[in-house]
This record gives C-alpha cells, sequence and structure tokens, in this order.
C-alpha cells in the first residue's frame, strides 16, 4: 500500500527505541511516569494527576531468560517478558516509572506483582473475580479511590473531580481516535494492514503525551482513508478475511500476525482486552467521575473474569461488522484462562456463526514457527 506516512513514522521496534529518549527528556523535565500492564488500569487517574502513562513492555523473548531465574519454566511468556525486562535493569520504561499499576488479574500476574514490589512502589487493584454479584462493583469502586490515594501520596498531587472530568473526556477522545484506526478494517478492501495496525498503534503510543498520541492516530488514519478513497473504492479483494481473538498478540506479532498476512489472508479486526469493543465502551462523562470510572473498567472484556459472556457478544457483532471469513484464537503458553474459555469461542464461531476457527497455542519462541506456518497455511487455503 502506497501511503504517505508522517516524516517520523517508525517501526515498532524503532519507535520503542526513539521513545527511550523521549522519555529521558520527560523525566528530565519533570515529569512523573507511571508504568501499566493491563487494561483494566484506570489511565484517567494517571492522566488526572498530570502524570504519563507507560505501557511496561511484555512482548519480546531476550528477557525471559532473565526471568526463569526466579520464576518458573511453565509460565505464560507474557509475565516472563514483563518480569524479565524488570529484573535485567535493560528497559528504560520500567526503569523511569515512579510507580507501578497492577490488578489481580490472573495467578501468574497477581504474584509476579509481589516480586516487582520488591524493586518500585507498587500498587495492585484487586479486581473482584467475578462481575455476578450486586456488591462486586461497589467493590471495584472502593480499588479505583485506593488506587487514586496511592497515585496522590506517590507523586504528590491531589486528584480533584475537575481534573478528573478534564483527564475522562481526553482519554474518551484518545479511544476515538484508536477506534477510527481499527474501523479501517471495517472497510472491502481493508486499505491496512492488522500488522501495520499494530505498528502504528505502537508508534503513536511512544509519543506519550495524550493529546500528541491523539494527533498522531487522527492523522495516520486520515492518511489509509484517503488511500482508500482513491485507489480501493468499488474494487474487490480475494483475500480472506481474518478477525484475531485470545491474548495479547504484541510478542507474535512477527511469528503469526504477520505470517497470516505473508500466506495470503487479510488481518481485519482484533477482539480483545484494548481491541475496537473497548474503545467504543466510553467513560460516562455526565456522571459522577470515580463511578464513572469504575463502571467503565469494570466491563472489560478479560477472560480472567468469570463468567465474561461480553467477550462472546463482542465476537458475536464484530464478525458481522467486518465481515469476517475466519477467527484465528492465540492463545499463550499456560494461560489458563483464555484455553478454558476458546470453548466458548469456538462454539460461538463454528456452531452459532458457521464459520472456520482455529486455535493456536504458542509461546515467544521460533521454535514451533514450521508447524505453525503448516497449519496456517492449511487453515487460510480452507477460506
Ligand atoms: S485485560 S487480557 S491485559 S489480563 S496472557 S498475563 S491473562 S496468563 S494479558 Fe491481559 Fe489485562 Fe486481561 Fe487484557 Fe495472564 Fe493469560 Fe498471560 Fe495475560
Amino acid at each position: 500500500m502506497m501511503i504517505q506516512m508522517p516524516d517520523d513514522y517508525e517501526n515498532y521496534l524503532e519507535a520503542r527505541k526513539t521513545g527511550f529518549t523521549r522519555i529521558k527528556d520527560l523525566k528530565e523535565q519533570g515529569r512523573k511516569m507511571v508504568g501499566m500492564f493491563c487494561a483494566y488500569t484506570p489511565c484517567e487517574l494517571i492522566s488526572a494527576a498530570d502524570a504519563i502513562a507507560v505501557g511496561l513492555c511484555g512482548a519480546l523473548e531476550e528477557p525471559i531468560a532473565y526471568a526463569e531465574l526466579k520464576l518458573p519454566r511453565n509460565l505464560c511468556p507474557l509475565i516472563k517478558s514483563s518480569y524479565g525486562f524488570a529484573l535485567s535493569g535493560i528497559c528504560p520504561y520500567f526503569n523511569n516509572s515512579d510507580i507501578i499499576i497492577g490488578e489481580t488479574t490472573c495467578d501468574g500476574k497477581r504474584k509476579m506483582y509481589e516480586l516487582l514490589g520488591e524493586m518500585k512502589p507498587m500498587h495492585v487493584m484487586q479486581l473482584p473475580p467475578s462481575r455476578e454479584s450486586d456488591l462486586a462493583l461497589d467493590f471495584w469502586e472502593a480499588e479505583v479511590i485506593r488506587a487514586k490515594e496511592f497515585i496522590e501520596q506517590h507523586l504528590g498531587v491531589e486528584i480533584t473531580d475537575a481534573k478528573l472530568r478534564s483527564a475522562i473526556k481526553k482519554e474518551n477522545r484518545l479511544r476515538r481516535a484508536i477506534l477510527g484506526l481499527y474501523e479501517l478494517g471495517k472497510l472491502n478492501p481493508s486499505p491496512i494492514s492488522g500488522y501495520e495496525i499494530g505498528n502504528v498503534l505502537d508508534w503513536s503510543e511512544y509519543a506519550f503525551e495524550t493529546e500528541a498520541i491523539i494527533a498522531r492516530l487522527e492523522d495516520v488514519t486520515a492518511r489509509y482513508l484517503a488511500e482508500y478513497r482513491q485507489n480501493l473504492e468499488g474494487t474487490q479483494s480475494n483475500r480472506p478475511r481474518i478477525l484475531i481473538t485470545g491474548c495479547p498478540t504484541g510478542g507474535v506479532r512477527e511469528k503469526i500476525i504477520r505470517r497470516i498476512e505473508d500466506l495470503g489472508a487479510d488481518i481485519v479486526a482484533y477482539e480483545n482486552c484494548s481491541g475496537p469493543r473497548a474503545m467504543m465502551d466510553l467513560v460516562d462523562e455526565e456522571k459522577e467521575p470515580v463511578r464513572a470510572i469504575a463502571e467503565k473498567y469494570f466491563r472489560v472484556n478479560c477472560s480472567v473474569l468469570s463468567p465474561n459472556p461480553g467477550r462472546m457478544e463482542a465476537l458475536r457483532s464484530m464478525i458481522v461488522d467486518y465481515q469476517v471469513d475466519g477467527v484465528v484464537e492465540v492463545v499463550l503458553t499456560a494461560c489458563h484462562t483464555f484455553a478454558i474459555e476458546s470453548h466458548y469461542v469456538k462454539g460461538l464461531v463454528n456452531e452459532e456463526m458457521k464459520i472456520p476457527y482455529m486455535y493456536i497455542e504458542t509461546n515467544y519462541s521460533s521454535a514451533d514457527q514450521g508447524q505453525t506456518d503448516t497449519r496456517l497455511g492449511a487453515f487460510i487455503e480452507l477460506l
């Protein structure tokens, strides 16, 4: 696709490195940084504290050897990579974080956070294990308040309701900008590859300031849209359209995401915790701000909460909206909650929606690349 990208546009690995300098500059200007790992972290609290929210690295294989000095080998690679980055001291984003916010999502993450707490001031928000109880939302709201107090105390700021309301508006605008990029995938043919969507999102994030991230996203989305209108509208693609679901795929981007597209299919949609459905779901700007924030994050569709019907609803509507021909579910090794929930995903995709489904369990190593390619190739042939 011949898109004229912005001058500072970089591949996600280069963008990560360029971000090192930017983060150093921001720290020298006295800015505070809050490290985070998960879609349950209420970014509005960080934004209202005038701090920078940094999604901490956990998508590369190299630091896993460090992590295995302390963690068991048969653990999810995302957890090992995240901990390895911290333990090895090679991640400027972890090193420059003043505090870290985590949540009690899966068992591996929550126990790993205990170890991270030996290195940095760490606050772990307690997630209710289920949304079923009437008390669960009140409990989670109390956890949002506890996280707010932790941030105030450690960063020496006061987070007022007025600051929260303004942060809610800003983060909602960011959600709309991310959604705009994802929704390019609804076009047929899509002007952007699924691999490139990941690149653009990462490059944008490394601008760090929310307004700068929004500007980058809106600019790139407009460029792809213009390309569609000029060269693609009215044409037909015979490549099958794939939806990706399951665990976060940042660590298998080359191994799975890129390979699917090299093998002849287009990834047009991502159904995961930070995908389009999460971006459509805004924080209510009219309600009392802490309650509104609690309600929004309480709706994140992650397999760690039981049951998790919202994910099935999201899948059902996305398969239709994005005109999906096949679903690939990626589950990281030892991720029990997504592995078990795949039972429902397969049932929904195969039996209810009557479209092909493929389950891949994998880690960050390239040892199974050949086998994965063979299976993916056969699946794409079927579509
Ligand atoms: S909201 S998906 S970012 S928890 S893959 S570490 S669950 S064993 S990453 Fe996640 Fe938050 Fe949920 Fe999203 Fe554990 Fe599974 Fe590993 Fe996972």
